[in-house]
């Protein structure tokens, strides 16, 4: 695997919080709920993202130091209508910021839900990376609550409406179904051959 070290460095609720750029930087976004953080702990092979079956569990952007020279980030959720709309606009003003900065970005990972029909706040959050020049890998997660003919299904769905990903990087944390392919995507980001995927 790519990644073999990880470690903590930031949870950032402010631009001025984000930590000096590495070599390279890789963000996962996605509604809340969706397993960003599932995922990331997943990928590190430890439980250092905080998870929690109840939405809103991230409420800033974790700064993860990988191989001692690259950060992945794990994003709050969007689309979280129970909390209060300061605090999501806040959240939503820190997003923009960030992806506004001039940081070594390599990608960023859009999870969405392969049990539910492709989302409105999904497509939004897409189109508007895309139009920043972002390089967006999408990410369906949770397939292991799909039979294989509905996945099979729900795959084309998100294809055709996700057109201009680099790639589609189906996963599961609980059979571990695509987390190589997912590592190793990774680590042609980092290394700046991304476009070698599909
Ligand atoms: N069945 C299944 N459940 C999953 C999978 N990944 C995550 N979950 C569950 O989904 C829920 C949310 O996971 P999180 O990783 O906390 O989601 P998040 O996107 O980080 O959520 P926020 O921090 O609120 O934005 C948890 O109950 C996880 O156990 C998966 O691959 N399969
Ligand atoms: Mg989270």
């Amino acid at each position: 695997m790519f990644i073999n070290e990880v470690e903590f460095e930031v949870d950032a609720h402010n631009v001025n919080a984000f930590p000096t750029p590495l070599k390279g930087e890789v963000a996962f976004v996605g509604r809340s709920n969706v397993g960003k953080s599932s995922l990331l702990n997943s990928l590190f092979g430890k439980k250092i993202a905080k998870t929690s079956s109840t939405p809103g569990k991230t409420r800033s952007l974790i700064f993860f130091k990988i191989n001692t020279s690259y950060h992945l980030v794990d994003f709050p959720g969007y689309g979280y209508a129970k909390s209060a709309k300061s605090e999501r606009n806040r959240w939503a003003a820190l997003i923009e910021e960030y992806f506004q900065l001039e940081r070594p970005r390599r990608a960023t990972f859009l999870l969405v839900d392969s049990r539910v029909p492709v989302q409105s706040s999904d497509l939004g959050a897409f189109e508007w990376l895309i139009s920043l020049g972002e390089n967006v890998f999408v990410v369906p997660t949770k397939i292991d609550k799909l039979k294989k003919s509905e996945l099979q299904k729900k795959l084309v769905d998100i294809r055709n409406a996700f057109g201009g990903a680099n790639a589609f990087l189906p996963v599961s944390t609980l059979t571990r179904h695509g987390l190589k392919n997912l590592d190793s995507t990774l680590r042609n980001c980092m290394r700046g051959d991304w476009n070698e995927q599909e």
